[in-house]
């Protein structure tokens, strides 16, 4: 097997085999053991504590029927997860996905890499990750709280401020936060701020969060470009999808002078050759709750191209921020022949391994999302520490906060890989840096 050391290939296989069908998985813990061989050969203690086998198994999986009625009164049942995947060095933390292409193998992709990305914050967090296969898309908001109501009335048992703390993700929002917070503080009778993030600004929710993954990745992508001696400024971009990262991403793209040209959603895509309106796709998409597509009712001079793929436009600075896998090697070629220089991962893993490999062999800088993404949990964690000290800060301290975190990630990523070996790697840099400090504390605190 290409890419993998002779010492984790025999891992690789039992992971494979002991978790059939969940290819997403797979693709994601593959992905960080091609980092890992030059890790293991300089030391042996990790093989002797089976540390990659044990990060690979979750220290505990939850899977709870949801049962709900929907506004005729007919009932509905969905399945609900939640990964608690390790605890080495804080509360289990990460968001849930509500999407009707959820299943285990998706939360355990996206609580596998939670673990890493929270260890590059640099903040006390572990890694999950839950959700449902319950569709929001065209439900009343009475339908949406009372299906977030029954999952709570199981996930609550299982959660706390000390023990596990979840957010929002693909399908959820402050919505769904607040319905999800409200029958927790009604079941365990209690107003326990910090067992949620992304929660509203009066109720203990911080300023900075609902922007900080996508303000991450544009801070991660000036410091990529930094690097190369470039900046945003007059840059045209493309943004790919046009939920919570990507809006906030085309924000902070558009305050550092760089020019968005498209953004999408499932169905298609947008290009507007004077820039996207922040404002539009805000209404739209934040307030209406609507299709992309209306945005070229509003403004003539745009085009929509229903089912095109967004990545036939030409960039020099991609942001993918939709979903897993929305971004294959042809993607890739096509954005290098159109001169893009660096990629930053807004979403979790929308580049394959194909796209990515084509990105690093063409040099462009490539900003893998447990780094380029991991302001949201790191602003999350923001959110915990003010709960915790009943405090509430300003944005602009919050948002200092939050470029410094990116800056250090960066900072950690580009010297692990140059110091194994691999300049300008993040890939590496990322899983490397962040696999050690899981280990370090996995092995300190024995074998539990
Ligand atoms: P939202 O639900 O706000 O937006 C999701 C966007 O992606 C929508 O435009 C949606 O289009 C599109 N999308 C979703 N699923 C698919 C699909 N299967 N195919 C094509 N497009 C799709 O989610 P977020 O913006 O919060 O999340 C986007 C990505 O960022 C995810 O990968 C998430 O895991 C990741 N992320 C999110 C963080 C956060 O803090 N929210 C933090 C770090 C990473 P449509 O409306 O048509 O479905
Ligand atoms: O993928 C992610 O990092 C998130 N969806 C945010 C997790 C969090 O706990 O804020």
């Amino acid at each position: 097997m290409a890419g993998l050391d002779e010492r984790i290939e025999p891992i690789y296989r039992d992971v494979v085999k002991r978790n059939p069908g969940e290819d997403e998985f797979h693709q994601a813990v593959r992905e960080v053991m091609e980092s890992l061989g030059i890790v293991v050969a300089k030391r042996p203690e990790l093989a002797e504590h089976k540390i990659i086998e044990r990060i690979c198994e979750p220290e505990r999986q939850i899977i709870f029927r949801v049962p709900w009625q929907d506004d005729n009164g007919d009932v509905h049942v969905n399945r609900g997860f939640r990964v608690q995947f390790n605890s080495a060095l804080g509360p289990y933390k990460g968001g849930l996905r509500f999407h009707p292409s959820v299943y285990l193998g998706t939360i355990k992709f996206l609580g596998f890499e939670q673990i890493f990305k929270n260890a590059l914050t640099g903040m006390p967090i572990g890694g999950a990750k839950g959700g449902s296969d319950f569709n929001p898309r065209g439900r009343s908001d009475d339908e949406v709280m009372r299906f977030c109501q029954s999952f709570m009335t199981e996930l609550a048992r299982h959660l706390g401020e000390y023990r596990d703390v979840p957010a929002g993700d693909i399908g959820v929002g402050q919505r769904e936060i607040g319905y999800l917070f409200g029958a927790y503080k009604r079941i365990t009778n209690q107003y326990e701020s910090g067992v949620i993030t992304g929660k509203g600004l009066s109720w203990g929710g911080s300023l900075v969060r609902k922007e900080s993954t996508g303000f991450g990745a544009v801070y991660f992508v000036r410091e990529m470009l930094k690097i190369r001696n470039e900046d945003l400024e007059g840059r045209t971009c493309v943004v790919s999808g046009s939920g919570n990262v990507a809006i906030y991403a085309t924000e902070k793209l558009q305050q550092l002078g760089a020019k968005v040209v498209a953004c999408s959603d499932s169905e298609g895509y947008v290009y507007d050759e004077h820039g996207i309106d922040l404002n539009l796709m805000k209404q739209i998409k934040e307030v209406e709750r609507g299709r992309i597509s209306e945005y070229v009712e509003r403004r003539t001079n745009a085009r929509y191209v229903d089912e095109g793929v967004i990545w036939d436009v030409p960039c020099e600075v991609a942001i993918p921020s939709a979903t897993q896998n929305e971004l294959n090697g042809n993607d890739a070629r096509k954005l290098i022949k159109n001169g893009c220089i660096a990629v930053a991962e807004g979403a979790n893993m929308p580049a394959t391994p194909d796209a990515v490999r084509a990105f690093q062999e063409a040099g462009v800088s490539f900003g893998v999302g447990k780094a380029a993404n991991a302001g949201g949990v790191a602003t999350s964690a923001l959110e915990m520490q003010q709960n915790a000290s009943r405090d509430s800060w300003s944005f602009e301290y919050t948002e200092e906060r939050l470029e410094h975190i990116m800056a250090d990630i960066h900072r950690l990523c580009y010297e692990t890989a140059a110091e194994y070996g691999f300049p300008g790697d993040y890939v590496r840099g990322a899983n490397i840096a962040g696999f050690e400090r899981v280990a370090d504390a996995m092995l300190a605190l024995g074998l539990v």
